[in-house]
């Protein structure tokens, strides 16, 4: 039986991950940071299967001693200060988390045992204002926002662990992926929700910023497998996941509601206080080298990610409405 440490499981990927992983077998450790409520939502469904450790990716100590109780073969560091439009709010502290967190994560691993196989949760945020279309491995890096730079910071020191010491430490750089997980700050969970929320006519409206930005999204419980198929190869190597396909955020607007059978014309209203101060106008990964070398493809396309998102708001806000 493996053992893996997963940071950041109470999130989005952790949650899919974990479950991913106890279906492999796997002893599962979880490190979960203090907070003044708990945050166990997306796992609830796993809390006797999983055992959590107290940590936090800026306590150093924390991170060693969660190394310590849970003896892992392999460490998948998915912590991060992850909302992009945060990072301008909170540069100083995204830089601490999403950046040097990895550091911490990493000296924390060598020191305990180098043998430890790591995956480090990079971002096609990393490639920002965009040098060529598809992006891929060899893509450079134009980083658009402080979360980008930290991550991109994240990305070059699990390269240089590697290159250093030898370590089986690999950088893994996902493109967008949703799921009814997915925090409600996020522009796709803020479509679905709020009209899920509008047709049971519990919101009158929609309000969005720069719906002209493209991204490539796909399915974070397909995504979770290919950081488990990354640490399962023979030489550590980092890879680009992505749908290969774009769409814009009116695009995802235009589904929602479409299915739905809502006109979005009536609901969506554009405030300038969502836009950013840069902008990552425009994504769409090459993820030829995984299908060629893991074997992997996403499964589930766009029109289903849309109606599997609306599909489990409208359930949860319908039992809540039930309930109340
Ligand atoms: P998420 O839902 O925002 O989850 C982030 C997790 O990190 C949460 O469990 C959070 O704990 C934890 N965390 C935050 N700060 C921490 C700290 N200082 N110490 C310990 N834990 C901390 O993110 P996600 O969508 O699952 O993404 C997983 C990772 O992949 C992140 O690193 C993200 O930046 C990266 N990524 C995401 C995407 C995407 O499209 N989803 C694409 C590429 C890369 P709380 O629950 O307590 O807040
Ligand atoms: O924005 C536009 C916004 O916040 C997508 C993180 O997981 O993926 C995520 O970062 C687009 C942007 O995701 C609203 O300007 C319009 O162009 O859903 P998002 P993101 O910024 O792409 C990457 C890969 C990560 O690594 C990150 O951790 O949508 N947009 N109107 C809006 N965005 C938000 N949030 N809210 C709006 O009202």
């Amino acid at each position: 039986m493996k053992t893996a440490l997963i940071t950041g499981i109470t999130g989005q990927d952790g949650s899919y991950l974990a479950e991913f992983l106890l279906k492999k077998k796997y002893h599962v450790f979880g490190l979960e940071r203090r907070t003044s409520k708990r945050n166990r939502e997306s796992i609830e469904h796993l809390i006797d299967k999983v055992e959590l450790l107290s940590g936090d990716l800026l306590d150093a100590e924390s991170i060693t001693r969660a190394l310590k109780q849970s003896k892992p073969d392999e460490v998948y560091n998915l912590a991060s200060q992850s909302f992009i439009p945060d990072s301008w709010r909170q540069p100083v502290y995204t830089g601490e988390a999403t950046g040097l967190g990895v550091t911490r994560m990493l000296e924390a691993v060598r020191e305990f045992d180098p043998n430890i196989k790591f995956y480090q949760a990079s971002t096609s945020e990393m490639f920002g204002k965009v040098r060529a279309t598809p992006q891929n491995e060899g893509t450079p890096f134009h980083p658009r926002s402080p979360y980008g730079v930290a991550k991109l910071y994240g990305h070059w020191i699990t390269i240089n662990y590697r290159e250093s010491y030898g370590m089986f430490a690999v950088s893994g750089i996902l493109f967008n992926h949703e799921s009814p997980r997915r925090g409600l700050e996020f522009v796709t969970r803020k479509i679905t929700h709020t009209a899920a929320k509008i047709k049971l006519g519990l919101a009158k409206e929609l309000r969005l910023g720069n719906t002209s930005a493209e991204r490539d999204w796909g399915f974070a419980g397909d995504y979770v497998e290919a950081m488990w198929l990354m640490l399962q190869q023979e030489k550590p190597q980092d890879y680009v996941i992505a749908s290969g396909e774009t769409h814009s955020v009116e695009d995802f607007v235009q589904a929602t509601f479409k299915y739905l059978k809502l006109d979005p014309k009536k609901y969506v209203k554009i405030d300038k206080k969502f836009f950013r101060p840069a902008e990552t106008d425009y994504l769409r990964g090459d993820a030829g080298k995984a299908r060629r070398e893991l074997g992997w493809k996403p499964k589930v396309g766009f029109e289903k990610l849309v109606q599997m998102m609306v599909d489990a708001d409208l359930a949860a806000l319908s039992s809540s409405k039930i309930s109340k």
